[in-house]
């Protein structure tokens, strides 16, 4: 037997899960979530856990995000498969478990936290990042748009933090991240496992217990070294504060500096149709509830899986073939109509809605 996608153990008053396919980065199947949805909501309930802690198995990653391989091979060998309908709504699902969750939901975050991992993350009360941590938001890549509740934190952050985040696919190392509060601590590799014996041995019965796990972290935090935002948000907020993508180009192209040239290039290479539509969906997004943000993500996951939408061809040239050359459609900015953009926000037969 093959060993298990996601493991589960209680012990010493803590839930532990542990994301478990460290050769494709920990992302997550639909059987993982499937399986966390079978075991998340118990756990909430039973007094033997008195908190959540997740990881990720092997050295390298927490979550690298969404199996969107098998979604993408569901699709080319199954047109007629459920996968690409329940996926995303299982997966939003226990994004909203996670945000609603009635106890600390810790994520000891020991290397690669992107995409569908940060669903599973930025919406518990407690991210820990390490040396390793590497943070993203990588959907336009592939052509997708930054879901799993990515409307919802990055609309959160400061200025046109988020904005940018989400259009670049730009990642960040610890000590950014902790400035923009994506994480709230930075403790060393190599103390994680005490750290986690720490929490389990601390008292977290009762109503305070965020604010108990607050000082078990921070007796193991240590300083993550300077930031580098800090000296880039002006120019962030100037450059990605604009109403659409051509103005943020023109922002950009406008700047002349070294720092804009690189986003420049690096926006070059994303689906124009994946920066338009997230955002589309960041406008929206803004100041709405976790569950509305997720009803809108729904219908955009499933206007994504629509055959010929650049999500194939983006993951077909990052993941499949790995040539790195998507053949995205429109190609260019000005190619984007606002017909195609809100094609991606139309109500969905099977819309998620939460009660
Ligand atoms: C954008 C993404 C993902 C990505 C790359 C992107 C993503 C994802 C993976 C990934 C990486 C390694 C694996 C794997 C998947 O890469 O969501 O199975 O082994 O899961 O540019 O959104």
């Amino acid at each position: 037997m093959s060993e298990a996608e996601i493991l589960f153990e209680v012990k010493d008053g803590l839930g532990l899960i542990t994301l478990n396919r460290p050769k494709v980065l920990n992302s997550i199947s639909h059987g993982m979530i499937l399986e966390m949805e079978r075991m998340i909501p118990g756990w909430e309930r039973d007094p033997a856990v008195k908190a959540v802690v997740v990881r990720g198995a092997g050295d390298r990653a927490f979550c690298a995000g969404g199996d969107v391989a098998g979604l993408y091979r569901e699709m080319r060998d199954n047109p007629a498969g459920t996968l690409r309908r329940d996926f995303f709504r299982d997966e939003y699902i226990i994004n909203r478990r996670i945000y609603r969750y009635a106890k600390p939901w810790i994520s000891l975050i020991d290397g690669i936290d992107m995409g569908g991992g940060v669903g599973l993350s930025v919406h518990g009360s407690h991210s820990v990042a390490t040396e390793k941590f590497l943070f993203a938001m990588p959907e336009t890549t592939i052509g997708l748009f930054p879901d799993v509740g990515g409307g919802y934190f990055l609309t959160r952050l400061p200025g046109a933090l988020g904005t940018f985040l989400a259009l670049t696919s730009h990642r960040l190392k610890a000590a950014d991240a902790l400035w923009a509060g994506i994480v709230q601590a930075y403790v060393p590799s190599a103390r994680l496992d005490e750290l986690q014996e720490a929490l389990a041995a601390s008292d977290l019965g009762g109503a305070d217990a965020n604010r108990t796990v607050d000082a078990v972290i921070a007796r193991f935090a240590e300083d993550a070294g300077a930031p580098g935002l800090p000296a880039q948000m002006a120019t962030i907020d100037r450059c990605f504060s604009a109403g659409g993508l051509p103005e943020i180009v023109a922002n950009l192209e406008s700047d002349g500096g070294e720092w804009a040239g690189k986003q420049l290039a690096a926006l070059r290479k994303l689906s124009p149709l994946s920066m338009a539509i997230t955002l589309e969906q960041l406008k929206r997004c803004a100041n709405r509830s976790f569950e509305d943000t997720m009803t809108i993500e729904y219908r955009m996951s499933q206007a994504c899986m629509k055959a010929g939408h650049d999500f194939f061809e983006g993951v077909r040239a990052v993941l499949i073939d790995k040539d790195q050359k998507p053949r995205f459609n429109p190609p260019t900015v000005a190619g984007v109509t606002d017909a195609m953009v809100a094609a991606h926000f139309e109500p969905v037969a099977n819309d998620l809605t939460f009660d």
